[in-house]
């Protein structure tokens, strides 16, 4: 049976300010299920929009409209975004989608009927630009943790979810699941900070205000933002309707990809609202890092913002991708500007992987007017190149199950490097001097067609207009995951004249 692959973004919420930090969670998910598809598993890939909540209903306000019709306006500008950037989502979910309101819906009835929500009063503080509520413990300096605002005191009728309950089965489960919370140092700060000192149950309804999903029989309460958008990741697969397949094939996710803020709604909140419902919890959850500015997060505000289309159209989509996936290590920070993002076209696109194809194909057309073949004529230098080859996949394997995608890439790009350094040592120049050398000078070349082959199957899910481009310069059709090992007979015929991958830039500030 066909394996699945189920990843899921977070849902954002809707924005005509989004900026290139924005997109990493996505780019990430995208190439991550772009593998996996390539590598033969029945992939589904969710992204979305959260469209309720205290916070999109002021920004209507501000902007004289009803909520409907101001994150109506908007959520088109992510679709056009996650498009410029190649996103390749099976489902663009909004919560306003009629069938997931209505599964929210009943998914807060059967917590309620079952006993794990109850009503209460809720006295304590509130975070609206967060949605999160907080106790004065939590506070730092008397603002919130999460983003440094003011809080409001809030004292309201709510729904409770009963969240300790739960504590301890969670705390097992985290404890015998080392993969569920990646990487390691956020695992340890979601026990150290949240389950050590005891959960609080949640309060999961509001009557302060209006934009929300109303509880169905209890019509003056909306249902909190965060057990409303969590539900996404089982509402878009039909749970809990007749139409459950894609529910029954994709749950449990494989992995949710989560910035690092967002970590404790989906380690401690979501599994606990799982385990409610009696299913089983994800696989992994990763919170990655940010990419910052010169220590701050992007903001317009701070005058370090541009809509991430404008590099799109200058530098192109794959330069893009390729710099937020290898510029954010494992779950770090990694820094943005314009002139690090040209500094990483120029070194490793164009100097790197560029220049190797270049210089290939206009070898190949020089010596052996573009008809490349194996001449089997081997030395130790070229067995130790041809292994390193037929190793890449399988290192790349790895790393993207850890989620470790910027050394995924690394390992790519050493393959790339090593190509260019076989290159020097061998020195085709050289051999092409010498009649009785011609069968090794070929040989040597098909080698490095071989790595240039593999290297861009293996680029496709980062960078697939590049990827797409080296297959139509070195014209072959092995070129799907299945064909990742050295071939020994491929008849090459190269383009006479290569197009350049990425052209070097000299970077001029704005
Ligand atoms: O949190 N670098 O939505 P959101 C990297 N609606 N990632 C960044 C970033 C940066 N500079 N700025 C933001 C929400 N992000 C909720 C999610 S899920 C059930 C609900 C990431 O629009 C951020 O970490 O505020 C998050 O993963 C994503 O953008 C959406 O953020």
């Amino acid at each position: 049976m066909q394996k699945k692959f189920y990843i899921t973004t977070p849902i954002y919420y809707p924005s005509a300010n989004f900026h290139i930090g924005h997109c990493y969670s996505t780019i990430i998910a995208d190439s991550i299920a772009r593998y996996k598809r390539l590598d033969g598993y029945d992939t589904y890939f969710l992204t979305g929009s959260d469209e309720h909540g205290q916070k999109i209903e002021k920004k209507a306000e501000e902007a004289g409209l009803s909520p409907k019709d101001y994150v109506d306006k908007i959520v088109e500008n992510a679709k056009d975004l996650w498009k410029s950037l190649g996103i390749t989502y099976d489902r663009f979910i909004r919560t306003t989608d009629k069938d997931h309101v209505e599964i929210v819906q009943k998914i807060f009835k059967k917590l309620y009927d079952q006993g794990d929500i109850y009503k209460g009063e809720y006295k304590g503080l509130y975070c609206t630009p967060c949605e999160s509520f907080w106790t004065e413990t939590q506070l730092v300096n008397g603002k919130c943790p999460d983003c440094g605002r003011d809080v409001q005191e809030v004292s309201e009728e709510a729904y409770f979810l009963r969240l300790s309950k739960y504590q301890k089965r969670l705390e097992e489960y985290i404890d015998s699941h080392s993969d569920f919370i990646l990487p390691e140092s956020r695992k340890n700060e979601m026990i150290n900070n949240f389950l050590k000192p005891g959960l609080e149950d949640l309060c999961v309804s509001r009557t302060s205000f209006s934009w929300g999903i109303p509880v169905t029989f209890d019509e003056k309460h909306v249902i909190y933002v965060w057990l409303d958008a969590l539900s996404n990741y089982i509402t878009a697969l039909g749970y809990l309707t007749d139409d459950d397949e894609k529910f029954k094939k994709y749950w449990p996710a494989d992995v949710h990809i989560v910035g690092k803020e967002i970590v404790r709604f989906h380690t401690i909140i979501w599994p606990i609202i799982l385990m409610a419902l009696d299913l089983p919890l994800p696989h992994k959850v990763f919170g990655h890092g940010w990419l910052i500015v010169e220590g701050n997060k992007i903001s317009k505000s701070l005058g370090n913002y541009k809509d991430p289309r404008e590099y799109v159209d200058k530098y192109g989509v794959d330069a893009v991708r390729y710099f937020v996936l290898r510029e954010i290590p494992f779950g770090n920070d990694g820094n943005f500007s314009e002139e690090a993002l040209v500094n990483r076209i120029n070194s490793d696109l164009a100097n790197i992987w560029g220049n190797l194809v270049n210089r290939t194909i206009g070898m190949a057309n020089k010596y052996f007017d573009g008809k490349v073949t194996n001449k089997n004529v081997l030395e130790n230098i070229d067995e130790e190149f041809i292994e390193k080859i037929n190793v890449l996949k399988s290192n790349v394997d790895e790393k993207i199950e850890g989620l470790q995608i910027s050394k995924a890439l690394e390992d790519i790009f050493e393959l790339l490097r090593s190509s260019n350094k076989y290159i020097d040592d061998v020195m085709p120049w050289v051999l092409a001097k010498d009649e009785e050398k011609r069968d090794y000078l070929e040989t040597v070349l098909y080698n490095i067609m071989e790595a240039i082959r593999v290297t861009g199957i293996m680029l496709k899910p980062f960078m697939p207009n590049s990827a797409s481009k080296v297959f139509e310069q070195i014209n072959t059709d092995k070129n799907t995951f299945s064909d990742t090992k050295y071939i020994s007979d491929i008849e090459y015929d190269v383009v006479k004249t290569p197009e350049p991958l990425f052209q070097r830039i000299v970077y001029k500030q704005d």
